[in-house]
């Protein structure tokens, strides 16, 4: 088989990339180990930024989530027993954020490949990557026991964080930064009205937890566990006796608990690799960086990748600047980093992790101040609602 770029992983990533390049004529054939069930079962983010908002709608996705999808114009932060208000609007110039979760966008993604005449092999096994450094890059994989080759102009490592693209790289061509925080968070989903219009992100003396949503009757609740904890340590009554402790009064008064629907402990890391190609090969999205989900911009970064990746790939075929694409890696790190650096710093300010008695002090005090100046407040909002993706000019 041949194709123009092999595109590794059905995540959010794969299929967005997929769908902007099949749209520009650019052909791909897109690999995934699991079943597309699978692929679409799995709860993960549920915030969405106005430059993915965009990104989506532009690739002819986005009807469903102008439909179903809920705008918010701010969040709340909750301590001391209160909760001061994060108006995005006011203080990211104007932007927003859209609760749609990212298994309903997977969905729409996956319908709109299924309607073209785009190929995708499920359920695959041993993918290989071959020539990533040549002009002539294959992949390799199996699928019900039979083995098939892919010849191709690029190969797009959309395969998550232990996908097998990034491994595919000599160890000694990459700089893994990396850390491991000793927390996880446990999330429940129920079919439960939301306790709050909008968002509540909530550090309290026993941790942090956030209320959120996927709809007006689909509550999503995470609270910080010890990563030692198991799914199994935590029954529905318990979860909700604890949610309700370390939110104010104010919110723990309105919550209404049911039974949990899906319930899972997801640890928190930051990690990048720099750089995010190899000749042939770019990485996109959780292949290439990891955040802890407290700032929600682990779907949006990946969504900044593809959309990075798209628009070089389209001047490489459409007006043969092939010169550009050694660009990718650097333009995509500017951003990667910065929201690194937010949700490092969104997690450090609301989770309680292994601190001694004068950085909870410390914490309590950057709080107060990030939630009464003007220039805090700003500071929160313009990274909730993202910024802007580098050109691949500058
Ligand atoms: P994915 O979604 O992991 O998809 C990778 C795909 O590649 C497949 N794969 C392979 N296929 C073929 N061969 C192999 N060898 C393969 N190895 C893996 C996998 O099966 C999979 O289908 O990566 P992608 O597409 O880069 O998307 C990234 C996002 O999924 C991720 O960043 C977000 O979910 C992170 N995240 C959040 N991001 C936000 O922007 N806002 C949020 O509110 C938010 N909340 C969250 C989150 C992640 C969470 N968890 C569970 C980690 C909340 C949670 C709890
Ligand atoms: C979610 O709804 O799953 C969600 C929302 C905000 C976050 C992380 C996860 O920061």
């Amino acid at each position: 088989m041949k194709t123009q770029v092999v595109i590794i992983g059905a995540g959010p990533s794969g299929l967005l990339l997929g769908q902007l390049l099949e749209q520009q004529g650019i052909n791909t054939i897109v690999l995934e180990r699991q079943t597309r069930e699978h692929v679409q079962s799995r709860i993960r983010a549920g915030i969405l930024e106005q430059g993915t908002v965009d990104l989506l709608r532009q690739a002819n996705v986005g009807q469903r989530m102008d439909r179903e999808g809920i705008p918010h114009d701010g969040f709340y932060l909750a301590f001391d027993n209160r909760q001061v208000r994060i108006d995005l609007k006011k203080y990211g110039n104007g932007k927003s954020v859209m609760v749609y979760g990212q298994t309903e966008v997977t969905k729409d993604l996956m319908a709109a490949r299924d309607a073209s005449d785009a190929t995708s092999f499920y359920e695959v096994d041993d993918v290989q990557l071959f020539d990533t450094k040549s002009d002539s890059p294959y992949v390799t994989f199996t699928q019900s026991g039979e083995s098939m080759k892919v010849e191709c102009d690029y190969i797009a490592g959309c395969d998550g964080f232990h996908g097998v693209s990034r491994k595919s790289i000599p160890a000694d061509s990459l700089t893994e930064y990396e850390r491991v925080y000793p927390v996880g968070w446990l999330g429940v989903l129920s079919d439960t009205p939301p306790v709050s219009e909008e968002l509540i992100y909530a550090t309290h003396e026993r941790g942090f937890a956030l209320c959120s949503m996927r709809s007006h009757t689909r509550s999503r609740y995470y609270i910080q566990v010890p990563l030692t904890d198991n799914v199994e340590d935590w029954s529905d009554e318990r979860f909700w006796e604890e949610l309700k402790t370390r939110l104010p009064q104010s919110a723990s008064d309105n919550l209404v608990t049911g039974p949990s629907i899906e319930k899972s402990i997801a640890p928190l890391r930051s990690f990048v690799v720099e750089p995010m190609q190899y000749g042939r090969l770019f990485l996109v999205g959780d292949a290439a960086h990891i955040v802890p989900p407290t700032g929600a911009k682990g779907l949006n970064l990946a969504a900044g990748d593809v959309g990075t990746l798209h628009e070089l790939m389209k001047e490489v075929y459409h007006n043969g600047r092939t010169e550009l694409i050694d660009r990718y890696s650097e333009t995509c790190l500017k951003r990667v980093w910065k929201a690194e650096h937010f949700s490092w710093w969104m997690t450090s300010l609301l989770h309680k992790l292994d601190e001694d008695a004068i950085m909870t002090k410390l914490r309590q005090a950057e709080l107060e101040y990030y939630t009464s100046s003007q220039a805090g407040l700003s500071v929160i909002a313009e990274n909730y609602v993202g910024l802007p993706r580098h050109s691949l000019e500058s």
